[in-house]
Parts: structure tokens; C-alpha cells; sequence
């Protein structure tokens, strides 16, 4: 079939709206129609080739929410018009880390997605004749796209996929890493580095478990207010401080935080977070993505000192098992996502949600085919 997407064929190069060719499901498949699609900062820095898995041509997007439209042979837990969200970290319930129940990295079909293919090894995408990639399993920058089928949770059908699909990546990695990697409790302090697309959902993470103390630390005094509207109770911007930040942090916090989330990708705010840690106890979660090449450090005194460094992915959720959860979580109105698409595009316009973001005027825009 024929299917509208948009291609990133090189990195650093705005994407391409185009015409592919999409391979129905084969045996274990589902071919999804992408209804909505949040554009994540991890798409931006893979575009902008600095993830040391990036593959060009490519079909990018990760954080969808469609509808099933054909199922492969021996699909049984999804049939056609279910509404489902794509899993960048799926859920297969048979491999060691999923039967380990300590973690929920799934292994599954990990070598294969970060090779850009489907589990048999090939893709289901081309243009003009030659292969493009699938990204991160799911390639949401398209109309319609297939997936294992343990690459989707099945969702309520009154969930609007507009607000939806932001918890295929965002809302879910936000506030996943509050109550599954931190488990914060009420009454913690917590600082979040980076007030954007996944820092405003720890922070409304961190309101709904009942931390005290929510402290916001950006570069960018516009995320203020957006930190306030979740539950921030102050906010720090690095800028305006004279001296060390750690240092700043640590009185304000007397003695440093229980918990620090780096939702920034920059190295050194990582270690400014770990060190903002208070001594014997204080977590820090790392959750940013940083760049090909790049390492973390600190003082071993430090941990010695029992502070913990600790990292999360899609929040510590098992896919299928917790994105219906975080769904009904929104419905009944115990966490937001409305408020924080500030933007919503046309596939057309699907660019401008990457300069959006760069320059800091959006949470997250979010595609609508
Ligand atoms: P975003 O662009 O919406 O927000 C980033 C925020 O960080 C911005 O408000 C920016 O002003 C702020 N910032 C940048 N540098 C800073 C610094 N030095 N100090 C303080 N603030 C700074 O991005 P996002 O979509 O919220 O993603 C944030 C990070 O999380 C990215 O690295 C992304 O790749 C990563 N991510 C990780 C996971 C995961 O599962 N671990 C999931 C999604 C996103
Ligand atoms: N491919 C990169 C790492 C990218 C990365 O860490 N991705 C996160 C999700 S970001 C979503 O916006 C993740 O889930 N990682 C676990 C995994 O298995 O990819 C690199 O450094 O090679
Ligand atoms: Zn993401």
C-alpha cells in the first residue's frame, strides 16, 4: 500500500513529506494507522545525528497512537479497529528481562530495532524502490506503519489520540520514572533539570505522589510559569545564580534533594544532579539522552557517600502492561496532558515542530494526520 509519511534521508536535513510503499504485516505483524504523533526531543537528536544508533533514510517518530487496521498470521491479542499505542520498549512477557520482573527493558527484539528493521530483519518501508528504515520500532512520522504486535498496548476507545499518544513517550517516561525508578514518596523533595516535554511530567509526577518540595531548574525563565501550572514549587534558573549551582541547590534543599531527575541530555547538568543529592540517600535518575560520545563523572566520594545514580527508560513501564494504566490515569483526571500540547500540526507542517522546540516555544507539538 501507499502511505504518506515523513522521511529524514540524511541527518541535519529538514524532513521530507512523500509518498512511500508499506509491506502489509507478515506472521506476528500489525499494520497501524498512526491517528496523532508527539514529536520528542529524542527525534530532534537523532535527526540531528547524534545518537550513535542513528540510520538514514529513515521513518522517525516514536510516540503515536492509531488505530489497528490488518493483522498478520498469528496475531491473537489484537484484532482490527483496536485502538492501540506503538512500544518503543515493548513488552514480549517471555524473554529473561521480562520474566525477571526487574526491569522493563524487554530484549526481545532490541537488536533488530536498532538495526532499523522488523524482527525478520527487514524493513516494511521504501521509496522509489530502495529500503528506508523503521526508528526506535515504531515510525510514527507516518500515516501508516506496522509493528510487532508486541510493540503495542491496546488502549480504551475514548481516549483522544491527540492527548494520547503524547504517553507512547512523554507523559509515560515523566512520570513512570517518579513512581516506578524513584518510587518517590510523599513529603520528598525533588529537583528536575529540564522543564520540557518529559521534565513538566515529572514534576506533575511528583505532585501526584505528594512531594513537598518540587523544584524546577532551567536555562529558560519562560518554563517558569509552566513549571508552576504542574506543581513546581520553585523554581531555579542557573543563570541567575551567583556561585555554584550545586551548592545553591544543596541550602535550598537543606542539604540536598531525596530525589533528582535530569531531563536535559547535557552531561554536566547530570552530574550537577547526582551531586544536588543528599548525602546517605538521595537518588538521582538519569533520563536525558545525551550525544554519541559522551560520558558522565563524578566524584566516587560521591556514592561512597550513598547518593544513588540511577537511569530510566519509557519510565521504568512495561508497555502493554502499564500505557492502559497511564491512559485511565488521564481519563479520570488524575495526571494532565492537555495543557502541554502546545502545538498541533499537519503532517505538512511537521518541521516546524522540530524549530518549535529548538528554540524553546513549545512542551510538545503534536502531529494530527
Ligand atoms: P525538551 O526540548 O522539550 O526539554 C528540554 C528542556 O531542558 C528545555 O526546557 C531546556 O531549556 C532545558 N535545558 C537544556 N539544557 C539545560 C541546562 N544545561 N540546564 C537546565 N535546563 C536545560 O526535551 P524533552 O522532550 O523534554 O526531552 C528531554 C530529554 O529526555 C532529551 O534528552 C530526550 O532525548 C530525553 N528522553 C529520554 C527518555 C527516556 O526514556 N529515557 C524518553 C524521552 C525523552
Ligand atoms: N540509541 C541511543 C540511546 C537512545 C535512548 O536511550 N533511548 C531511550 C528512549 S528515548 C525516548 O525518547 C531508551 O529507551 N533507551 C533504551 C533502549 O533500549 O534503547 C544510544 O545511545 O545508542
Ligand atoms: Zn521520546
Amino acid at each position: 500500500m501507499k502511505t504518506r509519511a515523513a522521511v529524514a534521508f540524511e541527518a541535519k536535513r529538514p524532513l521530507e513529506i512523500v509518498e512511500l510503499d508499506l509491506e502489509g504485516p507478515k506472521a506476528g505483524e500489525v499494520l497501524v494507522e498512526i491517528m496523532a504523533t508527539g514529536i520528542c526531543h529524542t527525534d530532534a537528536y537523532t535527526l540531528d545525528g547524534l545518537d550513535s544508533e542513528g540510520l538514514f533514510p529513515a521513518v522517525l517518530g516514536h510516540e503515536g497512537a492509531g488505530i489497528v487496521r490488518e493483522i498478520g498470521a498469528g496475531v491473537t491479542s489484537l484484532a482490527v479497529g483496536d485502538h492501540v499505542i506503538p512500544l518503543y520498549t515493548p513488552e514480549c512477557r517471555q524473554c529473561k528481562s521480562c520474566l525477571s520482573q526487574k526491569t522493563n527493558l524487554c530484549t526481545q527484539i532490541r537488536a533488530t530495532q536498532g538495526k532499523g528493521v522488523m524482527p525478520d530483519g527487514t524493513s516494511r518501508f521504501s521509496y522509489k524502490g530502495a529500503m528506508l528504515h523503521h526508528y526506535m520500532g515504531c515510525s510514527t512520522f507516518s500515516n501508516f506503519t506496522v509493528l510487532p504486535e508486541i510493540a503495542l498496548a491496546k488502549i480504551r476507545t475514548d481516549a483522544p489520540f491527540q492527548s494520547a499518544c503524547y504517553i507512547g513517550c512523554g507523559v509515560t517516561t515523566g512520570v513512570g520514572a517518579v513512581v516506578n525508578t524513584a518510587k518517590v514518596e510523599a513529603g520528598a523533595t525533588v529537583i528536575v533539570f529540564g522543564l520540557g516535554g518529559i521534565g513538566l511530567n515529572v514534576i506533575q509526577g511528583a505532585r501526584m505522589v505528594g512531594a513537598d518540595k518540587i523544584i524546577g531548574v532551567d536555562l529558560n525563565d519562560d518554563k517558569a510559569e509552566w513549571g508552576r501550572r504542574f506543581g513546581m514549587t520553585h523554581f531555579v534558573n542557573p543563570k541567575a545564580v551567583e556561585g555554584d549551582i550545586v551548592q545553591h541547590l544543596v541550602a535550598l534543599t537543606e542539604g540536598g534533594a531525596d530525589y533528582t531527575f535530569d531531563c536535559t541530555g547535557n552531561t554536566t547538568v547530570m552530574r550537577q544532579a547526582l551531586e544536588a543529592c543528599h548525602r546517605g540517600w538521595g537518588v538521582s535518575v538519569v533520563i536525558g539522552v545525551a550525544e554519541a560520545g559522551k560520558e558522565i563523572s563524578t566524584r566516587p566520594f560521591q556514592l561512597v557517600t550513598g547518593r544513588v545514580w540511577k537511569g530510566s527508560a519509557f519510565g521504568g513501564a512495561r508497555g502493554r502492561t502499564d500505557t492502559p494504566k497511564i491512559v485511565d490515569w488521564y481519563m479520570n483526571g488524575k495526571i494532565e496532558i492537555d495543557p502541554m500540547i502546545t502545538h498541533v500540526l499537519t503532517l505538512d507542517e511537521i518541521n516546524k515542530g522540530f524549530d518549535l522546540m529548538h528554540a524553546g516555544k513549545s512542551i510538545r507539538s503534536v502531529v494530527v494526520f
